[in-house]
Order: C-alpha cells, then structure tokens, then sequence
C-alpha cells in the first residue's frame, strides 16, 4: 500500500535502533527479516540497498538506508511524535549536530578503536574525528549537558546517539565513564525501547531456533 512501512532488518544489527525508533513513532510496520549469509546479498534485497546491509526502511514507494537517516526520516515524516524540532527551529542546530557527529566521527572512531587502528599523532589534523579520546570528550560534554541532546525533550537524536553509547558500552568499543553510563540509564528506560527490545530478542530466537 502507497503508506506501508517495511523495516529490512536482522534482530542482531543496527536494525535494532531503527526499530526503536518506529516504536517510538508509535505506527504500524512491516518487517522483514534478512539472513546474513543468504537474504542480505540476493538480487531483491541489493535492489533496495547496494550495500547488502541493515537496516533499510521502505515507505511506500521511498527507500532510506544508513540508520541516522531512518531515524530522521522517521522523525520528520511523522512530525505529530514530536522527535524532531521542526524545521527552521533553532534546535535543529544541535539536532543536526549530534546526530552527524555520532553517524560520522563517532561511527568511525569507535570501529577504528575495534579494529585496533590508532590515528598517529600528525595525522589527527586530516582525520576527520581527530582522535578517540577527543570525540569520547566532545560527546561527553553533549550528554552532560541536559537529559537529553537536544532543548529538553527527547528526540530521534537520543535514539541514535543513544544506542551508539549503549551499544558501544555493552561491546566494549565506547568507554563506560559515569556520564555516558547516566545517559544512557537515563534513555534506555522508555517503553518504545522495552517493546523493540522484547521484539527483536524474541525474533533472534526464532532464528536459532530455526538454525538449530
Ligand atoms: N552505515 C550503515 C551500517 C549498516 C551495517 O553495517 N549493518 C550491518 C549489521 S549491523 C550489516 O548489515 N552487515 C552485513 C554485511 O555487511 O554483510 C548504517 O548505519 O545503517
């Protein structure tokens, strides 16, 4: 139908975040759940996102892929949830802000520091995130600021923002300092959150039980 939302996911993926985020948007949807070694990679599924990864979300006719975008999209086109400011807002100021720092400098300082690759000093200046310690601090400094990222309600920003530093804490790739722990105490306790959760929990579940 011209309005169906579909979420391309997998429960063990950054899928969760976009899952979060339609609980949050409180619509009905879709999903579709792709298999690593098989589904991700066929034909049908590289017609929707190239890059044979999850999350994507189709609604309707339009396609977005990359998680910071669903999360905004999702925002911006249900406006009546109020996770964004609206546009022209000031707010989207630290909106915009935070949610490219985390889908960029965040992002790579954080796979980088997984895969073991430290910036040499002199070549910090045409990295884009610098240094780990110096993007820890810059996000450090966003989440003490206020309860949430953004004025003082809670926004998409949190969702992705948010799951970078949960995610991060839980596999070992964001420091755990008091901060980002409060942060995230702080977040993760919404009932949008509990309902993707159980529901991703219960469909890895289903796969390995399928899997045997
Ligand atoms: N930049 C993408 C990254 C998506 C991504 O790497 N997804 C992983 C799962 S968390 C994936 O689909 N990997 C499968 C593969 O690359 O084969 C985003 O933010 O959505």
């Amino acid at each position: 139908m011209a309005d169906d939302l579909v979420l391309y996911t997998n429960p063990q993926s950054r899928g969760r975040i976009a899952r979060w985020m339609l609980e949050e948007i409180g619509q009905p949807y879709k999903t579709e759940v792709l298999d690593y070694a098989s589904s991700m990679k066929a034909p049908a599924y590289l017609a929707i996102n190239p890059m044979g990864k999850v999350p994507a979300l189709r609604h309707g006719e339009a396609v977005v892929t990359e998680t910071a975008a669903i999360c905004a999209y999702l925002a911006d086109a249900f406006p009546q949830a109020k996770l964004a400011p609206p546009p022209g807002d000031r707010l989207r100021a630290p909106y915009y802000r935070w949610m490219f720092f985390a889908a960029g400098p965040v992002e790579a300082a954080t796979s980088n520091k997984a895969l073991g690759f430290v910036v040499p000093p002199e070549r910090e200046r045409m990295i884009g995130y610098g240094s780990f310690a110096q993007v820890m601090n810059a996000l450090e400094a966003a989440v003490s600021r206020g309860n949430y990222l953004v004025g003082d309600s809670f926004t998409a920003a949190d969702v992705y923002v948010g799951s970078a530093i949960g995610f991060g804490m839980m596999f070992g790739t964001m420091e755990k300092r008091p901060a980002f722990e409060q942060y995230w105490q702080r977040i993760s306790v919404r009932p949008a959150m509990a309902r993707a959760k159980e529901l991703d929990d219960a469909q890895t579940a289903e796969l390995k039980k399928k899997a045997g």
